[in-house]
């Protein structure tokens, strides 16, 4: 069983004035309804997006099992064109396919060289962005990248976070979208910035016990609406149908607390990098001494950070 969830706030015809004033500064997640889009809404079918987008290929990850694990690392990495892509997700079973007839495929479009291009849905995709409006909430130069978020029905991206604010802007098909505040980070047994905790639904409470205690807030997310997801938001995100969706991240922290490498856009800010690489070679000292004192002043440290950096302003 999992935890009961708190509700996520839904607000109509949200204009940038308004989300800017009273939505944004609340750092709390946020569906906003009625946002003009542009044509992408009734535009974009199956057969629609195949043919504008064409044979560009695409990497994308194949898996047998709905419930997608990066750790595991139970689903494999493919390229096929675009338009064959489409046509695959948008069916349950396939005459042509790479392990299985029912296996699932999910896009998280890239840049053309993805060590060096940041994804830009107008650079890769140009014929198709020009359907699309994208709620320009946020200045211009705090864009960083607009990415395809494509999935078949059924597919459930493990829970993670990011460290820059975006919009989930879901075009067609439906989604169901679990969030954690950043602050039950500690319940979440995390690997780097994932989770190990896969159904979060029915969490296996024996392997992962604290995970009840994680805040839950759920919400659904129809065709054209945009989920405002704060950087550090923990989300799982179950695709209820077959779906195209728009990803915008902005850099919302001065540019030079990005680190200038990271073209996903989840590398942590380069002041955290060091932090913990400082505090990785602190605990080495701190092997130089015997258990006894080692756990001494291993607590003392830690009473140290909750006094000096633990946010007081913060539910
Ligand atoms: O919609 C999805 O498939 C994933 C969305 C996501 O991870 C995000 O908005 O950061």
């Amino acid at each position: 069983m999992a935890q009961p969830a708190g509700p996520v706030a839904r607000h109509s015809g949200v204009s940038r004035e308004r989300f800017r004033q009273d939505i944004y500064p609340l750092r709390k997640p946020a569906v906003l309804k009625g946002i003009d889009l542009g044509t992408c809404t009734t535009k974009w079918t199956v057969d629609y997006l195949s043919q504008t987008a064409g044979t560009k290929e695409v990497k994308i990850h194949v898996s047998t099992v709905p419930q997608m694990d990066f750790l595991s690392k139970n689903f494999v990495y493919r390229t096929l064109p675009f338009d064959v892509f489409v046509r695959r997700a948008a069916e349950v079973k396939h005459n042509e396919y790479f392990i299985s007839e029912d296996e699932k495929y999910y896009l998280r479009s890239l840049g053309d060289d993805p060590r060096k291009d940041i994804a830009d849905i107008r650079k890769q995709f140009p014929s198709l962005a020009e359907d699309i409006q994208i709620p320009e909430y946020f200045e211009k130069e705090q864009f960083f990248s607009s990415v395809f978020r494509i999935s078949s029905a059924g597919l459930q991206l493990w829970t993670h976070y990011d460290i820059m604010d975006n919009f989930l802007i879901q075009i067609t098909g439906k989604k169901r979208v679990i969030l954690y505040n950043p602050r039950d980070a500690p319940y979440l047994y995390l690997a780097g910035t994932k989770s190990e905790v896969l159904n979060v639904d029915n969490p296996d409470l024996e392997k992962y016990p604290l995970f009840m205690k994680a805040r839950r807030y759920e919400c659904s997310l129809e065709a054209g609406d945009v989920l405002f997801i704060p950087a550090l938001w923990f989300h799982n995100v179950i695709s209820e149908e077959f779906g195209v969706g728009v990803n915008v991240f902005w850099k919302h922290l001065p540019s030079e607390c990005y680190d200038k490498t990271d073209t996903y856009g989840n590398k942590d800010p380069t002041a955290a990098s060091r932090a913990v690489q400082i505090l990785d070679r602190a605990l080495k000292t701190l092997e130089e001494l015997p258990e006894e004192y080692r756990d001494f002043y291993a607590r003392r440290m830690v009473l140290r950070i909750q006094e000096k950096a633990y946010s007081t302003n913060y539910e």
